[in-house]
């Protein structure tokens, strides 16, 4: 045996860097399910099952070109719990001349990696994940020097370097962004198409019932599983969405509503993660649909820039500032994560929707994630490294090299402003612009203070008060603390006791 290629559970791709050059009868493959990944966070019941499913397919697929697959599942009597634990076993059986493994996406997994050589007596070959466009290498030298690192410039760069909608040197249509085309609110659309799932086939079956039998404490349902478990699969969803909801993706992509979770969006993010689909190959289809005149420019250029821009940009900054990011706290946040994001049971409608669609799903689309639970996150001073565990745990796609500059950076601004320029914080006039949960609140969004007022309007101006020292002087701030400095000193209190009286109530455990 000459290489042990060992693949991670989100590294389900053929043209994986480990595989590029193995050859069937001189090397193996090692994957394994393993407790010590299942719970280092308690991950959603829905997720444990698609990653576990998803991985039980692409080994099948694996050996059907040939491959021999030593594939541990969680459930087998001699299962070591630990992937360290697993390659030494599978070292000690197999003999090979040396490990080969794709860089693993989080910095944990690849610190555990860096000790096998000494454990198992065998040379560990690391290499580069260039499932992404940007190396770490290229994307520390972007960075070096500059002050802020903006992602618009960072996209730039990702476009002329692929040349994805690019005439020449020029950004079709003339500009590199169209967002502004980009921020309308949604009505409900009985005839928008329903978003590709799946039934749970033989093996999916399997681990619904392991999930349920050895995770059952865990967030989430199972009986709304529907997610693509093979790479044909989820070719199937990226075709449906090129077709049926590309062309309308820009112009709904900020909007909520509260009879419809998924919208427009993709629902790709689970399968680009996990490897099924290449970034590139997704980003030329849509590109393709421009040019064939089936989708419009705004919606194609948005579309892209969320996976050559944002999706390699928070990769870079993960890698570049990984060690120490998860833990930073700008602010100095320290309330406890409230009990409702596990429960729903709130009656803050946007809160209680998005939280129930959580659950339901293990997913929520980036407004909902921005400015729904994280928004509140954030103006109710929660600890930023509990609100990371919460994004990990609860979202299908989750990996943390995704999920904490998500998280961290432009969801709390714990990292002082590194990603964004600006606090995500808003009163309940954008959730009321942007959705339709306000209809039903039990709370009155254009009520200012006191007794029915939407908590997210004296929310929001205690967190410019109270962290006035620290986000003052950000011009981008200027013009809320203009409009805060001109209101009565009665106005002002009136706002702090209302805050103040609705966080004490969310720290008594009372339900808000
Ligand atoms: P679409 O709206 O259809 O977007 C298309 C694709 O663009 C996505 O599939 C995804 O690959 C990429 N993308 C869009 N926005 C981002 C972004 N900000 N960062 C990286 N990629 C992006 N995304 C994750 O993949 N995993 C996470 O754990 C995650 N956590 C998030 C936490 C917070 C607080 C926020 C604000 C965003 C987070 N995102 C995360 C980004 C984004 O919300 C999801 O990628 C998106 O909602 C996935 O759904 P979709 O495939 O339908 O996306
Ligand atoms: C997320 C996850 C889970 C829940 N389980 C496994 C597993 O049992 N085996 C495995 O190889 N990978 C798993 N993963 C994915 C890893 O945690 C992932 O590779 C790291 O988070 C790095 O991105
Ligand atoms: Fe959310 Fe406030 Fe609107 Fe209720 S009124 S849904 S709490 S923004």
């Amino acid at each position: 045996l000459r290489n042990l290629i060992f693949i991670l559970g989100d590294q389900l791709s053929p043209a994986l860097s480990s595989l590029r050059d193995a050859d069937p009868r001189i090397d193996h493959i090692l994957m394994c399910e393993v407790a010590a990944e299942a719970t280092y966070v308690r991950h959603h019941k829905l997720k444990l099952a698609f990653i576990f499913s998803a991985m039980r397919h692409f080994a099948e697929e694996l050996r059907q070109s040939g491959f021999r697959v030593h594939y541990r599942r969680l459930d087998d009597e001699a299962n070591k719990g630990s992937l360290r634990e697993e390659v030494r076993a599978a070292v000690q059986e197999l003999s090979p001349q040396a490990i080969r493994v794709t860089e693993p996406g989080e910095w944990r997994v690849l610190e555990d990696m860096k000790a096998w050589q000494q454990l198992t007596g065998v040379p560990v070959q690391i290499l580069p994940d260039t499932r992404f466009l940007c190396s770490h290498r290229q994307f520390r030298e972007w960075a070096s020097g500059r002050k802020e690192l903006t992602m618009e410039f960072f996209y730039r760069e990702m476009r002329r370097k692929t040349g994805l909608l690019m005439q020449g040197d020029h950004p079709e249509g003339g500009r590199w962004n169209f967002d502004a085309e980009n921020r309308k609110p949604a009505k409900p659309d009985l005839l928008r198409p329903q978003h590709k799932r799946f039934k749970p086939d033989e093996i999916t079956s399997e681990v619904l019932s392991l999930v349920e039998a050895r995770f059952s404490n865990h967030i989430g349902k199972l009986e709304t599983f529907g997610f693509a478990v093979t790479r044909s699969q989820a070719e199937e969803v990226l075709e449906g969405f090129l077709r049926d909801f590309l062309p309308q993706f820009g112009e709904t992509q900020d909007a909520m509503l509260a009879s419809d979770p998924f919208l427009n969006h993709s629902l790709l993010s689970f399968y680009i993660n996990i490897g099924f689909l290449d970034p590139l190959a997704v980003c030329r289809a849509a590109e393709a649909a421009y040019h064939a005149g089936h989708a419009p420019l705004n919606a194609v250029e948005g579309f892209i820039r969320q996976i050559i821009g944002w999706r390699e940009y928070v990769r870079g900054v993960y890698w570049l500032k990984m060690p120490g990011y998860t833990t930073l706290n700008f602010l100095d946040a320290k309330r406890d994560l409230p009990d409702f994001y596990w429960t729903a049971e709130t009656h803050m409608r946007c809160l209680s929707t998005v939280i129930g669609e959580t659950i339901d799903h293990a997913y929520a689309h980036h407004i909902q994630r921005l400015m729904v639970t994280g928004t509140f996150a954030l103006l109710a001073g929660i600890d930023p490294y509990q609100v990371h565990e919460w994004y990990l745990e609860v979202y299908a796609d989750a990996y943390e090299w995704v999920e904490a500059p998500n998280v961290i950076g432009m969801s709390q601004f714990a990292d002082g402003g590194l990603l964004g320029s600006k606090p995500y914080a808003a009163s309940g006039n954008y959730i009321s612009k942007m959705s339709d949960y306000c209809e039903h609140c039990r709370y009155d969004v254009k009520k200012k203070v006191g007794e029915g007022a939407c908590p997210f309007n004296a929310l929001y101006w205690d967190f410019l008060d109270r962290n006035g020292d620290k986000l003052s002087g950000n011009r981008r701030l200027a013009q809320p603390y203009a409009t805060w400095r001109r209101m009565s000193d009665e106005q002002r209190q009136s706002y702090r006791v209302s805050a103040r009286d609705f966080l004490k109530k969310l720290e008594a455990g009372d339900v808000v």
